[in-house]
């Protein structure tokens, strides 16, 4: 347990309040970009980028790897009584956040409080944490920027919950589904998260595809149906990931998402939480992802963190790639960023970072390297040749025959009648390396 400092245990001592110092500073406990009211293209860096902390990563994960026990001993999790537990830890996890000026958090149900078997016990126990909650918020001022169910722990769920074969744990899944809709609603939640780790499955021979996918879209439309008669005004968001744990999972990337969700009829309400490591095993970079997402519409929000070059599973490690994460603020900027949602740290310190400063240095590395990413890509929008070098790569469908075919007024018999009278076409080049050189040299 910690220090008791005005009534109030610390746990992390010795760590103050993180300010923003800027570039000079040595000052590892400082933000050297990342100040909150610096205006970047019309808004302040905390209105566009939303930062929250992942109560999963920072306050429950342990360290612990299928190869050793846990590493990372918490002061907060020592209690017998699981409320009682579970408000230290939210003790120190309104600490944290309030010292790292982190304005949202997320969680799952399981990450509040530990569940039992007993849904009603659980629900009571939900109850006792979102009562706890709502009073940190309000003496904090921070906010609840997504919940979400954690349907994939639970044995019970080890073919999935919502397109699980078996009906009754379908039913298991939508009872926390809805204790968990109820703590987003009541806590004011902006948002809230479906990522179907488990929707999915290990083998296709003895998975029927088309019905479990048929399921999965059903529960969706009960729990938004749910959600909106009881009042929740905010975005749901389907984070795709394309494996692990199941070998299959069914929201594999956004391209994929997008066809379900319209398949289904439900792209006026849900939208995407891209996660930058999720992109990567899916084949893609998080850019691609972005685009892809904001190309339809459907841009909802961001689990921060990257991969591992070398690994081919899902490190959630902390952002510190610049030039990566300039080429993503590029498309953010572009497509007017995240309105309902934030940057959210899916992100974990490694498990042999066992300081209690560690958590600080990885978040203050990780709003570093997005504000600094954000303050580049505003620059090379502002002040360079970035989007005229791409637009002007489309002059020809801005007039005349181009701006027809884009119309839908030309055949195929006259694109054959225009190709004739042009004869060959020129060689035009790509620019891409002057264009990468540009991007370095802003950064
Ligand atoms: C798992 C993952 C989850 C979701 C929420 O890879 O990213 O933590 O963000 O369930
Ligand atoms: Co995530």
């Amino acid at each position: 347990m910690g220090n008791v400092i005005n009534g109030e245990t610390e746990f992390f001592k010795g760590i103050g309040q993180v300010k923003f110092e800027g570039t000079s500073t040595d000052n590892p406990l400082a933000f050297r970009w990342y100040d909150e009211n610096r205006i970047v293209a019309g808004k302040t860096l905390k209105e566009h980028l939303r930062f929250a902390g992942a109560y999963w990563h920072s306050f429950v994960g342990s360290g612990a790897d299928p190869f050793g026990a846990p590493t990372h001993i918490f002061p907060w999790d020592k209690k017998s009584d699981p409320v009682e537990k579970a408000k230290d830890k939210m003790d120190a996890a309104f600490e944290f956040l309030s010292k790292m000026n982190l304005p949202f958090y997320c969680f799952h149900d399981t990450d509040l409080v530990d569940y039992g078997s007993d849904i009603i016990e659980n629900e009571r126990r939900l109850a006792a944490l979102v009562e706890y909650a709502r009073q940190k918020q309000a003496q904090s001022g921070i906010k609840l920027l997504w919940g979400t169910a954690n349907l994939f722990s639970n044995p019970r769920y080890m073919n999935g919950a919502a397109s699980n074969p078996d009906f009754h744990v379908l039913a298991h899944g939508a009872a926390q589904v809805k204790a968990a809709l109820d703590a987003t609603i009541q806590l004011g939640g902006e948002n809230y998260v479906f990522w179907g780790g488990r929707e999915g499955y290990m083998s296709l021979l003895n998975t029927n595809m088309k019905r479990e996918q048929e399921h999965l879209a059903r529960f969706f439309h009960t729990a938004k149906d749910y959600a909106r008669k009881n009042g929740f005004k905010g975005t749901f968001l389907i984070e795709p990931k394309p494996s692990e744990p199941s070998k299959h999972q069914y929201d594999f990337d956004c391209g994929t998402v997008i066809g379900f969700l319209t398949r289904f009829n439900l792209d006026k309400d849900f939208k995407i939480n891209i996660e930058v490591n999720h992109a990567t095993l899916a084949g893609h970079t998080f850019q691609h992802e972005l685009q892809t997402a904001a190309d339809a519409g459907m841009l909802g929000s961001v689990d921060a963190n990257r991969g591992d070059y070398q690994n081919g599973w899902d490190t959630d490690q902390f952002p510190n790639n610049l030039n990566e994460l300039t080429e993503a603020m590029l498309i953010f900027l572009e497509a007017g960023g995240l309105q309902t949602g934030g940057v959210n740290f899916d992100a974990k310190i490694r498990r042999n970072s066992t300081d209690s400063a560690d958590l600080f240095y990885a978040h203050i590395g990780g709003m570093d390297t997005f504000a600094r990413a954000l303050i580049t890509a505003d620059s090379i929008l502002q002040n360079s040749d970035y989007k005229k070098i791409r637009s002007d790569r489309y002059a020809s469908f801005d007039s005349d025959k181009g701006k027809e075919f884009e119309e839908g007024k030309l055949s195929l018999e006259d694109l054959r009648t225009y190709a004739i009278e042009k004869g060959e076409p020129a060689v035009i080049s790509g620019k891409q390396e002057f264009i990468e050189n540009m991007i370095n040299r802003f950064i």
